[in-house]
């Protein structure tokens, strides 16, 4: 099936793991991270999941449901960290800062997936991240010419000094391809938009692209992989020569170059807020 001929591609390119790696696949309940768990596991790979559950009213407890049961239907280990209980609910962390809620709320995500990663042993993390979410990326990062987040942009990045290894094994894959894919195998997905999405930068760079791709079939994926061969090299030594040194955080151990990481900043904050509203 062309899916699964994508996914072997991509895995086996850019040497993504093996079957002897303990993978930690990031499960939002969406279209995409639901079909590459399956996938993974369908191929005979060793994967568990991880889902995030952002506290966000009713989104948030239809994505934890539906990722619990896709977990249970397919017999497969479901690790599950709830953003409420560290104080993060993306609501609060919303009325909290000034910045767009979704950089921030990216930002938990991956801090929460690095941490589990590392903290459980898990060889690598992957992510459903498709073919538009990162022709998009890619045109946003060289809208801005962002030279560090050019020369981090791939469909993998390898372990390194508190980071764990992170792959994207759907990045040959379209959103509408992953969404028939689930379609095909019955695979039930939460269809329903964060409320936050509305308005988000990453929406409207997809759509863009999506018109091209429509003008002219292919330019997506010539966009990206383009990328890959030609550019992302150069941006790469660019990078290596500015690299800025990272310590681990003095609180929670997370790379950083800011002595406390951003997340436990935030934490700080909030707990902060809430003390003033308690006597206020
Ligand atoms: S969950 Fe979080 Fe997304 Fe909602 S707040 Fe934005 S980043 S839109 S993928
Ligand atoms: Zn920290």
């Amino acid at each position: 099936m062309f899916f699964s001929r994508q996914v072997e591609r991509a895995v086996r390119e850019h040497r993504m793991f093996t079957h002897g790696d303990k993978i930690l696949a990031a499960l939002s309940g969406g279209k995409d991270s639901l079909a590459l768990f399956r996938e993974l596991a369908h191929q005979g790979y060793d994967v568990t999941g991880l889902h995030v559950d952002l506290g966000i009213k009713d989104f948030s407890v239809k994505a934890r449901m539906i990722v619990e049961k896709f977990c249970q239907d397919l017999g497969a280990g479901l690790i599950v960290i709830s953003l409420a209980e560290s104080g993060l609910a993306i609501p609060r962390v919303k009325a909290a800062v000034k910045r767009p809620i979704c950089s921030v709320c990216g930002k938990i995500k991956r801090y929460w997936f690095n941490k589990t990663a590392l903290d459980k042993g898990y060889t690598v993390l992957a992510t459903g991240h498709n073919l538009d979410d990162e022709a998009g990326r890619l045109l946003a990062n060289a809208l801005r010419w962002d030279t560090a987040y050019l020369s981090d942009q791939g469909p993998t990045l390898p372990a390194e000094a508190g980071f764990a290894a992170k792959v994207k094994p759907l990045y040959r894959l379209s959103e509408f391809e992953t969404a028939s894919y689930c379609f095909l195998r019955g695979v039930e997905y939460h269809m329903d938009a964060c409320p936050y999405a509305k308005g988000a930068g990453f929406t409207f760079r997809k759509q863009l692209m999506q018109s091209l791709e429509q003008k002219s079939p292919g330019s997506k994926i010539g966009f990206y992989e383009g990328f890959l061969h030609k550019a992302r090299p150069a941006f790469l030594a660019l990078e290596q020569k500015n690299h800025e040194k990272l310590l681990p955080c003095l609180e929670c151990g997370y790379p950083t170059s800011a002595g406390t990481c951003g997340v436990c900043r935030l934490k700080r904050t909030l707990a902060g807020q809430a003390k003033f509203n308690e006597y206020s």
